[in-house]
């Protein structure tokens, strides 16, 4: 009998235990549940109705977060204490992720809808078989601006941005490698230089950009030259064409010295834990329909062939957004500098943002 009970509290306590430990798996911070997807992206570049079409198709729940820099995204992935189920890094921070074991492998298996993809984007550098990472959006860097509020500056050099006409007149996207990079194109290095007296001479260099300098700004950037608040901005290529869709008077040119090309991928980060889901994700962003939707929702430029023939020939045909041979050899990729060199790009940009107050 004694044996009886003792088996019976045994039993209880064990239940007891189960119970209390999954509710408290539950409400412990951002846990996803087998039900639920944690997406951890950029501001502005998914369409939202394609998150509720996602959760009504698959019954997965997404919880979603923004992020407004690759650097802020690492530091907390690496930090850890979330479950971050995707992420879309640019191809020098997946490189660097990839090297400090922060992302997990992706089954190709699982993703019928690759083929999409133009093999362009397949097997680049920072990712050579495409184990950690599938194609996003990908884009320039270059300078947005307003012909009827830039005195008689026509926009074909970096240099134009230092002209006095434009005093308190430009916008600068907040972001170290792509200011740090316009810097040093300006001078005609490239934007992956570690020369330290080069990087010093664009510090000095973008330091004389002070004033016409109105403001370093994020999403918002988008709002405000629609509004003509600012008669230029360095921008990334999709917000250009959004501002150009709320503001037809506005044009987009990538400086003739040269500057950035760049790719955003899909990544699995190793804080994960809805595996399957994730893969059912990237497997729906790569839907040609899905693509497209998104394409033209966020404004850049899709990767996915499939999408980009259901795209308006007005967007696909458009060289300022899908650049030809010409403009495409004048641009550079960044390259993951090593832990080091990052943070004193950071630093540069950080001198830079004090420099002005
Ligand atoms: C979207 C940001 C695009 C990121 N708001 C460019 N790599």
């Amino acid at each position: 009998m004694k044996q009886i009970t003792r088996m019976f509290i045994l039993v209880f306590v064990v239940c007891f235990g189960l119970i209390y430990l999954v509710d408290y798996m539950n409400k412990s911070e951002g846990y996803s549940g087998d039900n639920t997807l944690t997406i951890y992206n950029w501001g502005d570049y998914i369409d939202p109705e394609l998150i509720k079409r996602f959760e009504s198709e698959t019954g997965i729940k997404v919880i979603y977060q923004t992020f407004d820099s690759n650097e802020a995204m690492m530091t907390k992935i690496k930090q850890g204490g979330t479950t971050f189920d995707i992420s879309i890094p640019s191809e020098y921070a997946i490189d660097k992720m990839k090297a400090e074991g922060l992302l997990l492998p992706i089954d190709h298996n699982k993703l019928p809808n690759l083929k999409n993809i133009d093999p362009n984007f397949l097997g680049l550098a920072f990712d050579p078989d495409n184990k950690y990472s599938i194609p996003y959006f990908w884009g320039t860097v270059g300078i947005v601006y307003n012909p009827d509020l830039v005195g008689d500056l026509t926009f074909e050099s970096w240099n134009d941005l230092w002209d006095e006409q434009l005093k308190n007149n430009v916008f600068l996207l907040d972001g170290a490698r792509e200011v740090i990079g316009m810097g040093l194109n300006s001078l005609g290095y490239s934007l992956n230089d570690t020369n330290e007296e080069h990087l010093q001479e664009a510090l000095k260099k973008l330091s004389l950009l002070t004033p016409n300098v109105k403001a370093i700004v994020g999403d918002e950037i988008k709002m405000l030259m629609a509004n003509e608040e600012a008669a230029a901005a360095l921008v990334w290529s999709g917000d250009a064409r959004e501002i150009m869709d709320e503001n037809e008077d506005l044009d987009y040119i990538v400086p003739s010295e040269g500057s950035n090309l760049w790719f955003d991928n899909i990544v699995i980060p190793s804080t994960a834990r809805n595996i399957e889901g994730a893969h059912q994700f990237i497997n729906f962003m790569l839907d040609p329909e899905v693509a497209a939707q998104n394409a033209d929702y966020v404004g850049y430029s899709t990767p996915n062939d499939a999408a980009l023939e259901l795209l308006d020939e007005e967007v696909s045909g458009d060289e300022r957004f899908y650049p030809d041979e010409e403009l495409t050899s004048r641009l550079e990729v960044y390259k993951n500098l090593g832990p080091r060199m990052l943070s004193h790009y950071n630093e540069l940009f950080l001198e830079f943002k004090m420099h002005r107050k």
